[in-house]
């Protein structure tokens, strides 16, 4: 059974040079950002993992544009939690913590984290790359939003409502006018399947700059792709300088492999673990035993608590 007690884990840190971790969407949750499994899992009527596949932009490629550029409009919405806060504190501190994000969400970087401690398994909503087989492009920090205006969120306000004996629309234009005026526009929630998407035409999709022919895509590892050869290589070298003092492993499912894989392959490295996440029974593969930790709560009100023995108040 694994400790809950927060004083022998304070100990236990700030005897620990060798620090790992690896983070999921539950340490955004916080943020505002919806997880994968959870409640927020679905995004309208699809699994969020049905989107992220080869297949389905090459079904769909409207659809799951429609998917990343909603993900990409809320990551830039919300904010870094002071979780991030504290994992770019304890980095800066110490030199030999990396971190394993499988985030794509980007505030981990807006919280400043070192970016050569900062491992993305899974890519980043803000790279773009083609598609084209022989083309190279991409690009990174691509913060525009929309990406292209056909994926602009759909905006409403009050339709205008004209008095039956309006002749020239003037009324009708004028109480529109009247409902942008007084801030009437509010973004649709595409994320709900009630809310109808207009189908886009292949043309209208963010387009290489480059070749000019291939769609760009978001620069995300989807299921059934390679996680960055280069990413595991500095990841595994890392591993394999020296035993592992502590594995933190923060509001993630443990379900997706390889990231998943990597809390054992610490422990096999000497790692004790700690596991920060809102619901004991949601920690896949992760097994603890009577010489690691697991704190239950919210990544963002914990992470900076169990933390403060090295970080200090942030
Ligand atoms: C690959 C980017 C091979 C896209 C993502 C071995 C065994 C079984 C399956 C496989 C295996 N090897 C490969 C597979 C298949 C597959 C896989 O793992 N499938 C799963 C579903 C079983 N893996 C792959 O396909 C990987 N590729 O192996 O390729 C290969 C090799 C060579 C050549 C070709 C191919 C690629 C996987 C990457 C997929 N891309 N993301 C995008 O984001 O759109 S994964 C995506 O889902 C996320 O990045 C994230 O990693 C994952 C969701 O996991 P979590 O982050 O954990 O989120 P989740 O919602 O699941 O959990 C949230 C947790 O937080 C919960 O525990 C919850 O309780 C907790 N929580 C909630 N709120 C809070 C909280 N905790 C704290 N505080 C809170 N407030």
């Amino acid at each position: 059974m694994a400790s809950t007690d927060i004083t022998s884990f304070a100990e236990y840190l700030k005897g620990s040079r060798r620090i790992m971790a690896l983070l999921g969407a539950g340490l955004s949750a916080s943020s505002g950002l919806p997880t994968f499994r959870g409640a927020g899992g679905l995004w309208r009527s699809y699994d969020a993992t049905e989107l992220a596949t080869p297949e389905a932009f090459e079904a769909n490629p409207d659809l799951v544009w429609q998917f990343y550029s909603y993900r990409r409009h809320m990551a830039l919405k919300a904010q870094p939690n002071r979780a991030h806060y504290a994992l770019a504190e304890l980095a800066r501190r110490n030199k030999d913590f990396v971190t394993l994000s499988q985030n794509v969400d980007g505030l981990s970087q807006r919280a400043n984290h070192p970016l050569d401690q900062l491992h993305l398994l899974h890519g980043n909503l803000f790279t773009v790359k083609c598609t084209s087989f022989y083309c190279n492009y991409s690009r990174a920090n691509d913060f525009t939003d929309p990406i292209v205006p056909a994926l602009a969120i759909p905006k409403n306000f009050p339709e205008p409502r004209p008095s039956s004996d309006d002749k020239t629309g003037e009324e009708a234009s004028k109480s529109l006018d009247d409902a942008m005026k007084a801030g009437g526009e509010r973004e649709l929630d595409i994320s709900d399947e009630r809310v109808p998407l207009a189908p886009l035409s292949r043309d209208v999709l963010p387009q290489c700059p480059e070749c000019k022919e291939g769609l760009l895509r978001p620069g995300v590892v989807w299921f059934g792709e390679s996680l960055p050869t280069h990413t595991l290589d500095l990841v595994d070298e890392w591993m394999l300088e020296d035993r592992i003092d502590l594995m933190l492993v923060i509001g993630t499912s443990s379900r997706v492999y390889p990231a998943a894989g990597y809390v054992e392959k610490a422990r096999s490295r000497g790692a004790r673990v700690a596991v920060v996440n809102m619901d004991p029974v949601s920690m896949g593969s992760v097994r603890l035993t009577s010489s690691d930790w697991y704190f239950e709560g919210d990544a963002g009100v914990l992470v900076p608590e169990i933390l403060r023995s090295v970080i200090g108040d942030i």
